[in-house]
């Protein structure tokens, strides 16, 4: 089993109920365990001009290979609804591998640690609950470095639902 990170947003379609069915469905992944999911978030998006999103993170125990879960990611995306009109655009469902173990992966299709992450307050914080203190990326970086690089600025932590 290795301890994998997903990354969770929606900005579409009742937003919350999107990361709500996502956890569902990724709880039913074949050899797979869901262990945690984080608090919801919410921000601006990145790009102006669209809804606000909601952002949260999952932390699995799997065995199924990198792009085994990268194609299960995209069928949940698809089962929600998402469609791919261009890139960045608004969405249902976005599904990221955040972390893979402790694996670097640079397949044209699959790059983990996932390429943004670094410097994103709604993935770094609501990562940092599920992860350990010291938890160090497999490209040697410190999470706790990354964080505190990264300000807890324009984020809205949800209560619970
Ligand atoms: N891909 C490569 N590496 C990975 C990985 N680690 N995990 C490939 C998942 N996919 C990975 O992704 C495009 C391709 O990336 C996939 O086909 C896969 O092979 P996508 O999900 O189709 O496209 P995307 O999500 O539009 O692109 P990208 O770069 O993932 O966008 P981002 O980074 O997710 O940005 N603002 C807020 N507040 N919150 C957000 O969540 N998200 C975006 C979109 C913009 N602004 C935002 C947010
Ligand atoms: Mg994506």
């Amino acid at each position: 089993m290795e301890r994998i990170y997903i990354g969770m947003g929606s900005n579409l379609a009742e937003p919350a109920e999107q990361l709500r069915s996502a956890v569902q469905a990724l709880a039913q992944l074949p050899d797979t365990q869901l262990v945690g999911v984080s608090a919801f978030y919410q921000s601006d998006s990145l790009l102006p001009g669209q809804p606000r999103y909601t952002n949260a993170v999952a932390a699995l125990d799997s065995l199924l290979a990198p792009l085994d879960l990268l194609d299960a990611l995209q069928a949940i995306e698809t089962g929600q609804g998402r469609e791919r009109l261009e890139r960045w655009g608004p969405r249902t469902l976005d599904l990221d591998i955040l972390l893979f173990g402790d694996r670097l992966i640079d397949e044209p299709h699959l790059k983990v640690p996932h390429y943004h992450m670094q410097a994103r307050a709604f993935v770094l914080y609501p990562l940092a609950e599920l992860a350990p203190a010291d938890l160090r990326l497999a490209d040697g970086r410190l999470l706790k470095d990354l964080l505190a690089a990264c300000p807890f600025v324009g984020l809205e932590r949800l209560p619970p639902a």
